[in-house]
C-alpha cells in the first residue's frame, strides 16, 4: 500500500512516494480514523523531536481520498485549547453527530489527575476544534478514550488504563446519563495476563477501540504493557458481556507502545497503529502506519504483522 507524506511546502500540499509509515514529516501517535464523506480523516497525537518521556503537546489531522495521498491539516487542536490542561495530549478520537465534529482526549488536569475533555468544531473534521464544556467530562486519572455511536443514536465513551470505564453520553454528545460504569476485567474477556496481578489480571492495558460489525460489536485495545500487541474481544452488545479474540498484532518494532484504530473504507478493512519506524524513532518518537486487512468468514480478526508497505 502506497501511502505516506514524505513533506510538505505548503498546509495541504503533499508528496506521496513511500509507503509505511503514513507520515514521515513529523513523530505521530495513537491513530483514530474516521471516515466522512468519502474520505478518511486521521487524527493523531505528536510526538517531539528528541524528547525522552512522551512530550506531546498538541493533535494533528490528515486525510485522504485514496489510502495513498494524505493531506497535512496541521494542529486544530492542542494542549492549549484547555485552559484547564496542562500536559500530555495523549490518545484521543473523534466522531460526527448533527453536522458537529467532537474529538475526545485525555490530558492532565491541574489537580494533577488525568481527565477526558472534549473539543468541538462547526466547521468540519479539520477543525479549528474549541473546549467544548470548559471542564473535564470525565476525570478519575485514566486515559485513551474512544466514542461509539450505535444504531439507535446511543453514544458510549470507553476509556482506561489500568480499569476499563464507561459512560452513556447524552445526543448532546458533552454529558452523560447514568454513572460511570468499570468493566470487570475477566481473563474469559480479555484473555489472562502473563505474571497478572490484581490490578491487571487480562491482557487489557489501555487504548480502547469500540465499533459495531454486522451485529458483532468489537472491543480492540493495547495489551500486556511493556511492550504492548494489540488485542481484540467481541461481545453482543456495546455494553458487553466481552469474550476474548486473540492477538490483533504482535508486540514488534521499537515502540514499547501501540495503539488500534479500525475502518471500513471503499470496500477495504484497515487497522491503523503506531510503531517506532521511522528514522531517529521508538518509544517517544513514534510513527502512525496502517495494514490493509479481511475479517474471517465468522467476523474473526487476522492476526497481522507490521510492514512497511
Ligand atoms: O501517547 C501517549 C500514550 O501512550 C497513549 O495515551 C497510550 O495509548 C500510549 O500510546
Amino acid at each position: 500500500m502506497k501511502a505516506s507524506i514524505l513533506s510538505l511546502s505548503a498546509a495541504l500540499v503533499t508528496l506521496t512516494a513511500a509507503d509505511n509509515p503514513i507520515v514521515q514529516t513529523i513523530y505521530t501517535a495513537d491513530p483514530a480514523p474516521l471516515v466522512h464523506e468519502g474520505r478518511v480523516y486521521l487524527y493523531t497525537g505528536h510526538d517531539d523531536d528528541g524528547a525522552t518521556t512522551f512530550v506531546m503537546n498538541d493533535w494533528r489531522v490528515f486525510s485522504s481520498s485514496d489510502m495513498v495521498n494524505w493531506q497535512d491539516h496541521g494542529s486544530p487542536m492542542s494542549l492549549k485549547t484547555f485552559s484547564w490542561a496542562t500536559a500530555q495530549a495523549w490518545a484521543g478520537q473523534a466522531v460526527e453527530r448533527g453536522g458537529k465534529f467532537y474529538w475526545y482526549v485525555p490530558v492532565r488536569h491541574f489537580s494533577g489527575a488525568m481527565a477526558v475533555g472534549v473539543g468541538v468544531s462547526d466547521d468540519g473534521p479539520t477543525g479549528p476544534f474549541r473546549d467544548a464544556i470548559g471542564e473535564p467530562l470525565v476525570m478519575n486519572n485514566e486515559i485513551d478514550p474512544t466514542v461509539f455511536i450505535d444504531d439507535d443514536g446511543q453514544a458510549y465513551l470507553y476509556w482506561g488504563n489500568p480499569g476499563l470505564w464507561y459512560v452513556k453520553l447524552n445526543e448532546d454528545m458533552v454529558s452523560y446519563s447514568g454513572n460511570v460504569q468499570q468493566v470487570t476485567l475477566t481473563a474469559e474477556g480479555f484473555g489472562p495476563r502473563q505474571g497478572g496481578n490484581g490490578q491487571r489480571p487480562t491482557t487489557y492495558e489501555e487504548g480502547p477501540w469500540l465499533y459495531k460489525r454486522n451485529d458483532t460489536y468489537y472491543m480492540l485495545f493495547a495489551a500486556s504493557c511493556c511492550s504492548e500487541h494489540l488485542g481484540w474481544s467481541t461481545g453482543p452488545s456495546a455494553e458487553g458481556p466481552w469474550t476474548y479474540g486473540g492477538v490483533l498484532m504482535p508486540t514488534q518494532g521499537s515502540s514499547f507502545t501501540n495503539h488500534p484504530g479500525v475502518i471500513d473504507f471503499e470496500g477495504s478493512s484497515y487497522l491503523f497503529y503506531h510503531n517506532g519506524a521511522l528514522p531517529g524513532g521508538g518509544g517517544y518518537q513514534r510513527s502512525v502506519a496502517v495494514e490493509r486487512f479481511e475479517y474471517g468468514a465468522d467476523g474473526s480478526l487476522p492476526t497481522l504483522d507490521m510492514t512497511d508497505e
